[in-house]
């Protein structure tokens, strides 16, 4: 427990001389289990949530090296993703340019219930969007916006072919037609907040549109994970504050012994929709994708979203008691249990997806709330698993039979049966672990060999850093009957939940470059016989080539202060892994970093008269440092004439 280890630290240091000594870990046994030699793969990709970075962190299992950190709801300096022109677009949405986001979920494209290695989706919570990480560039493809949401936290979790990705709101919102009516008092939350539960459909070239969105009772919708096998026509969302409350919801979202599961059976409202159900209201939301032709990102705004009122469209939606105030929930791998982290219960309960069924069925119904009925508990609950810890957030399973579940508070992962719903090991983690995960481990088909607890603290695990440390993951062993720890390693970003992938689900498939005839950008220039500076009013355009260890042009005249100057850089190079940077003295946005085949635009003011050397940022040669140039910038009533050229004399 961490709160101890100050004590155990202390008594490691006589010791050792080092507080991280006081677990066995590093014995040589591990070390050869996660001990990737030099020049071997990984055998999966980890692929994390940064939370707070707003990006996906990538890295190796089960070896703990970062492997690549992919650019999706936050600018990246790195490659310029969100500073360049071709990416901008990725991050506009109905509230402007919105550069950071918190992603909290990443969730792998499904086939048949398992992974297929082709996309990867994850969420943002703060100014709600999915994005789809394309995998074989790493590269963002598509973001959608959220409408009628506010904090996209239950999100984004697949269904078994990858038909929908799931989003719901966290925070209830005052919600109308009529956006006048919008401006409500707090106070009137009872009666005027409402939550939404979207179900984004997923095309085969896996684009996204908001399908439909079910109106639901203003409590905080928390997480979800769609059904598998004999549940996979249904999706189950945990919600805590059924209380309503408005204010310090710390307690007054703690008072009723149960919370709500959203059982929401979503073939039938996709049914419901596509014969013409529900009501379009207005949410305006933004859409934005790569264009991989143009190499351009777009945007569309679209303005309305189907609604669903439960009240009118009975079965699609039914409320699963659940103690109290839970948070994940996670369906084992039939597809027959639903199990709810119990944040604040001293149980870990499971729901039956067979009793469920009958409940319905009977009408065993408890009550019911705005039309939505719910399901008597002592009908529905299997079995609640005693003694799992405290703070139970999140389970993964291993496809043999066992279920693990992260206890925040007594920091730990507890291991417990499907059958017998005991529990049958457990071990420390350091600490206070969120969510963990197991390859393939929300899936029908789970790789039960390695679990990664994925931790909310760390204090004395590696070099103190002042007072902001790196989150930490640890690897766990789980193919033998006791849980072994193997490895911990410092995350980017705060990792929430993680997927798992087969290498070689994804490795075939890599672009190692784009080709330069498919290159359809408006403004690439593929031979440096086609570079050029041409002048049009305040705006210079500069079509320029890099190639190992030039750009052409290189020495540029007759721009002048005030001007808006683009670089329109194309990497003419075909061959993997020889990106070229560029950089300018006095640029207000990052560099460009541009891979071969692609054309990548920065935009440059200069504010005062000189000559301004410009340079290629990523070390691609021998001769990396004579990759540059300079810019003449003259006074904004010069009569200088634009002139441009690459190894002659001016
Ligand atoms: S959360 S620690 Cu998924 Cu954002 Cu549970
Ligand atoms: Cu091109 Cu360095």
């Amino acid at each position: 427990m961490w709160w101890s280890v100050p004590l155990i630290a202390v008594l490691a240091l006589t010791f050792y001389g080092c507080p991280s000594q006081q677990n066995l870990s590093g014995s040589s046994d591990a070390a050869q289990k996660v001990y990737v030699a030099p020049g071997e793969h990984d055998e999966y990709y980890g692929m994390f949530s940064g939370g707070y970075s707003g990006q996906l962190p990538v890295y190796g299992l089960p070896s703990g090296r970062h492997l690549y950190t992919v650019p999706v709801f936050t600018q990246s300096a790195t490659n310029g993703y969100g500073y360049n022109e071709e990416t901008r677009p990725m991050l506009m949405t109905t509230h402007g340019y919105v550069p950071w986001d918190d992603a909290h979920h990443p969730e792998g494209s499904q086939t048949d219930g398992e992974l297929d290695g082709r996309w990867v989706f994850m969420n943002a919570n703060n100014t709600p969007r999915i994005a789809r990480i394309d995998l074989t560039n790493f590269q963002t493809a598509e973001i959608i916006e959220i409408p009628n949401s506010a904090g996209n936290h239950a999100s984004s979790f697949v269904t078994v072919n990858t038909e929908y990705v799931s989003a719901a709101t966290r925070f209830s919102i005052p919600m109308d037609e009529d956006l006048e009516n919008m401006d409500v008092p707090i106070s009137s939350y009872a009666e005027n907040f409402k939550g939404t539960i979207s179900f984004i459909k997923v095309g085969d070239e896996g684009e996204m549109s908001v399908d439909f969105q079910i109106l639901v009772p203003g409590f905080n919708y928390d997480l979800s994970h769609a059904g598998k096998g004999p549940s996979e026509d249904w999706a189950f969302f945990t919600s805590y504050n059924s209380e309503e409350a408005h204010t310090l919801l710390e307690r007054n979202a703690s008072r009723n012994d149960k919370d709500f599961i959203a059982a929401i059976n979503w073939r039938k409202a996709a049914d419901l929709v596509a014969d013409g159900a529900g009501e379009d209201i207005p949410g305006e939301h933004y859409r934005n994708y790569m264009d991989h032709d143009q190499q351009l990102a777009k945007s569309e705004l679209i303005e309305t979203v189907r609604v669903l009122d439960p009240a009118e469209h009975p079965g699609i939606i039914y409320y699963l008691p659940t103690p109290k105030s839970p948070h994940g929930v996670d369906v084992d791998p039939t597809g027959q249990y639903i199990v709810a982290g119990g944040k604040l219960s001293s149980v870990l309960p499971v729901h039956s997806f067979e009793k469920i069924q009958q409940a319905i069925e009977n009408e065993d119904y408890e009550g019911e709330i705005d039309g939505i009925p719910v399901l008597n508990y002592n009908s529905i609950v299997q079995a609640e698993v005693e003694n799992a810890g405290i703070g139970t957030l999140h389970t993964e399973f291993d496809g043999n039979g066992y279920a693990y579940t992260t206890a925040f508070i007594s920091s730990e992962i507890v291991k417990w049966s499907l059958e017998t719903f005991e529990v049958v090991d457990r071990i420390d983690t350091y600490y206070s672990p969120g969510h963990l995960m197991i390859p393939g481990g929300d899936t029908r088909n789970p790789d039960g060999k390695y679990l990664v607890a994925l931790n909310k603290i760390t204090k004395d695990r590696y070099l103190p850093t002042g007072p902001e440390l790196f989150h930490s993951a640890q690897l766990i062993d789980i193919s033998g009957d006791k849980m072994e720890l193997l490895l911990d390693f410092p995350t980017d970003g705060e990792p929430h939940y993680a997927q798992g992938i087969r290498a070689d689900l994804i490795v075939d498939n890599q672009i190692r470059f784009y080709e330069l005839e498919g290159n359809n950008h408006p403004d690439a220039v593929k031979t440096e016989s086609e570079a050029r500076v041409e002048r049009d009013g305040n705006d210079v355009h500069v079509y320029m080539t890099s190639i190992r260890s030039h750009f052409t042009p290189d020495n540029i005249e007759g721009v002048k202060v005030g001007d808006n100057v683009y670089f329109h850089l194309t990497n003419i190079e075909q061959d993997w892994d020889v990106p070229h940077g560029f950089a300018v003295m006095g640029a207000q946005t990052s560099e460009l970093l541009v891979m071969p085949g692609e054309t990548r635009t920065l935009v440059w003011k200069p504010k005062k008269v000189g000559v301004y050397p410009f340079y290629c940022t990523d070390f691609c040669s021998a001769l990396h440092q004579e990759m540059q140039g300079y810019v003449r910038v003259s006074p904004e009533d010069s009569d200088v004439e634009i002139s441009y050229r690459t190894g002659t004399e001016g």
